[in-house]
């Protein structure tokens, strides 16, 4: 019988954050997890990763106790043991190294703000080892920062406004399930969908037209698009005029273009690309939502600042429905408030070259590796190279719910509490602009600990200067404390579990003022496009392979219980009938990075001599498709570049 009901909101790190609402028995097990109806975005429903909740909190699999690996061989340690072998390494690398000897590796494993404490305790801690740069959006991110200040999304309500949506490079599908009932509500009352994607995805299935450019093709794209505005005379003279800046030298540059070349070069024919010029100035408002795939590739920031650019000239700025939406920072807020952060100069290496910038970094070697909420040997480009480096620390321990390939590889692992047992504030920057606040819903899963309580408690044992000791109760307070500055209603917080930020708006920039330094637009500058326009596209190996993300799995994280022996590999029927292979099929996948064993899937989602595979497969099913991916960064932002990736098929 389902006694208690409490609020909390998904952490994983998805588009959506969902609101859950959470039912507790009378022995404190958790016997049902729901979507909460109440949540303007959540709407009563969730995913399968989000129902799965309740068996990944109590999954025999997941980490009971603190564990060491001595001789090769996992050995149950308490909590003591645990803290003193930290201590002591601690300790001795920083008197033989210095403090720099000591990095930490952090990602996106959850959303949850006080897992930041992770950050905190590295700042007090010396000037250490960081990684810095992103796997996930950062091209685009620096895009928009340059374009318009910051990223902002306009309200899923606005999107019942937009007579047309371009889905961009997105594939809500299976990465935004409410964005994407969104869109299909949309349609169902009469707006036009255009997905723009290499692949034939879901999301693809419900367009009214499908764009199918080169991966990498989207600049060409756009500025062919432009060039069309520009010359028919189409483009909105009122915004340009009044809100940006660097017309005048777009104007003149795109009229240079050579409209068949940039056909050429984006793979799309003139008269798509004038359908959509067309269609983005006349069936207005549009609002454009540009995903991340897109911009993980040599040009992505180019690519995301070239789509602006098309959205300004098309008039679709600052309207309602309209929008080049990408990402939405409004929670910059919650961070700590009155803490005196000591001043760093911190070693930053590059998190998508974590293999090469690891084994790089001498003077002095890395010998101590924090490791939390990731799993950076399976989702870190060029992983072999990411396991080699890693193995060469001498001690490496690993946060975490389950024994994950990169656990496996550590010295010492230790066990965290599921959300479901801790206090949280979840908060994403990728679309939902609510606040969320989790309570403890059921007791802590075995000797589970919480990051709060394992950063707090080794500062205390180091006793490290300044660190701010506090309860975690009491830094929640701290973590909201700007927000309610700003205006946030921590009342509503603490009583429906979820409050809209109010930086959060429906129509962003609608009052014409950027977040920029003088407040205009900036349009993207002509040397930046002919860069990109001119770079050489001759690819390494015939086949394109682009790893995008699969529905029923965050990242690596759900292919715990995945049966597959090994990863599938998605080919168009035509390379099929070329390469000689069925579905089934063994083949080996191989590049200058490494090799791989897949299993083949014909797939008429595929263009030619473009594969895709899902990332996050796991050692046990045959090892991660990183292993293929190239470790280069995107020409803003510090970007992963997984879709530069090429690669040779062979039948085995
Ligand atoms: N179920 C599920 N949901 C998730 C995640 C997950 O792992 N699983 N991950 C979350 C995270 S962290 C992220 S970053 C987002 C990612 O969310 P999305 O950006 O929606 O997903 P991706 O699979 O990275 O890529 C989307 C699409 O980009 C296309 N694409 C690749 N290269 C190009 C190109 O050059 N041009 C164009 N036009 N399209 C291209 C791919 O074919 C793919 O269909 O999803 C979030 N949501
Ligand atoms: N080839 C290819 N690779 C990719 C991508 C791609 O599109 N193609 N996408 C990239 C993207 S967008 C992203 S965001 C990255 C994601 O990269 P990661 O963040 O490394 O990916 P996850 O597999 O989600 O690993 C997170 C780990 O954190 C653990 N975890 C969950 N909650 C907690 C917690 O509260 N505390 C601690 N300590 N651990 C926790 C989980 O069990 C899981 O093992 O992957 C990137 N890798
Ligand atoms: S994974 Fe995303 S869609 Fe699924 S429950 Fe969590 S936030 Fe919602
Ligand atoms: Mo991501």
């Amino acid at each position: 019988m389902p006694l208690r009901k409490q609020i909390c909101a998904c952490p994983l790190d998805c588009f959506d954050v969902c609101s859950l609402v959470v039912w507790t028995d009378e022995e404190g097990k958790i016997t049902k997890l729901e979507g909460n109806k109440d949540h303007p975005i959540t709407k009563g429903f969730i995913c399968d990763k989000g129902r799965q909740h309740i068996e990944r909190m109590y999954s025999p699999k997941r980490l009971k106790y603190p564990m060491r690996k001595l001789d090769g061989r996992w050995k149950r340690i308490s909590w003591e043991d645990a803290f003193g072998v930290i201590t002591d390494k601690l300790k001795s690398y920083w008197d033989r190294y210095g403090t720099k000897s000591i990095a930490l590796y952090n990602y996106s494993g959850s959303n949850g703000k006080l897992k930041n404490i992770e950050n905190l305790f590295f700042d007090f801690l010396g000037d250490t080892t960081r990684f810095k740069g992103s796997l996930c959006c950062g091209a685009g991110f620096a895009a928009q920062s340059l374009d318009f200040g910051c990223p902002r999304y306009h309200s899923f309500e606005d999107l019942l406004n937009s007579k047309t949506i371009v889905i961009w490079g997105k594939n809500p599908a299976e990465t935004s399930l409410h964005l994407f009932a969104a869109v299909k509500r949309a349609k169902a009352l009469g707006s036009a969908v255009i997905v723009i994607d290499p692949l034939a995805t879901e999301t693809a299935g419900i367009a009214d037209r499908h764009v199918r450019p080169l991966a990498g093709g989207d600049c060409a794209l756009a500025c062919a698009a432009a060039k069309y505005i520009i010359e028919k005379q189409l483009y909105d003279k009122a915004f340009i005029e009044k809100h940006t800046d660097g017309f005048e030298a777009l104007y003149h540059y795109l009229k240079t273009l050579d409209a068949a070349a940039l056909s050429q070069r984006c793979g799309v024919g003139w008269n798509e690309i004038v359908e959509l010029a067309e269609t983005l100035c006349n069936s207005k408002p549009a609002s454009i939502h540009i995903g991340f795939g897109l911009q993980r590739c040599l040009f992505g920031g180019t690519a995301v600042r070239s789509i602006d650019m098309l959205a300004a000239l098309s008039g679709n700025i600052g309207i309602p429905g309209g929008g080049s939406n990408y990402a939405n920072a409004v929670h910059e807020h919650l961070v700590w408030h009155g803490l005196n952060f000591p001043e760093r100069q911190n070693r930053v290496l590059p998190r998508a070259k974590m293999g090469k910038a690891l084994k790089e970094a001498t003077d002095p070697p890395v010998k101590m590796l924090f490791i939390s909420r990731s799993n950076p040997l399976i989702q870190n480009p060029n992983s072999g190279e990411v396991l080699d480096a890693v193995n060469g620390v001498e001690f490496k321990i690993c946060l975490e719910h389950f024994m994950t390939d990169t656990a496996e590889q550590c010295d010492m692992v230790l066990p965290i509490t599921y959300f479901l047992e801790e206090e949280d504030i979840i908060a994403s920057d990728s679309w939902n602009g609510y606040i969320h606040y989790n309570v403890p819903c059921a007791p802590r899963y075995h000797e589970a600990r919480s990051e709060a309580e394992i950063y707090t408690k080794l500062a205390d044992l180091l006793q490290l200067p300044g660190f701010p000791m506090r309860a975690p109760g009491s830094w929640i307070e701290a973590l909201l404390h700007p927000s309610v500055e700003n205006g946030m209603d921590i009342e509503a917080l603490f009583r429906d579990g979820f409050v809209r930020n109010p930086q959060d708006q429906d129509i962003p920039w609608q009052e014409g003022h950027f977040a920029t330094e003088n407040g205009r637009m900036k349009l993207i500058d002509t040397a930046s496009l002919e860069t990109c326009l001119s770079e050489d596209r001759i690819k390494k190996e015939k086949y394109k392979l682009l790893t995008i993300h699969k529905k029923n799995s965050l990242h690596s994280q759900h292919f715990l219980n995945e049966a597959s022996p090994l990863p599938l590999v998605y080919i168009s029927p035509s390379d099929a009938a070329v390469e000689s292979v069925q579905d089934g099929s063994k083949v080996k996948l191989s590049n200058a990075f490494g090799e791989m064993e897949a299993l083949v899937c014909i797939s008429s989602s595929c263009q030619r001599e473009v594969l895709f595979m899902y990332e996050g497969w796991w050692k046990k099913n045959g090892g991660s498709v990183n292993r293929l991916t190239d470790d280069r960064m995107s020409d803003i932002g510090m970007q992963a570049v997984f879709n530069e990736c090429t690669c040779r098929i062979e039948r085995l």
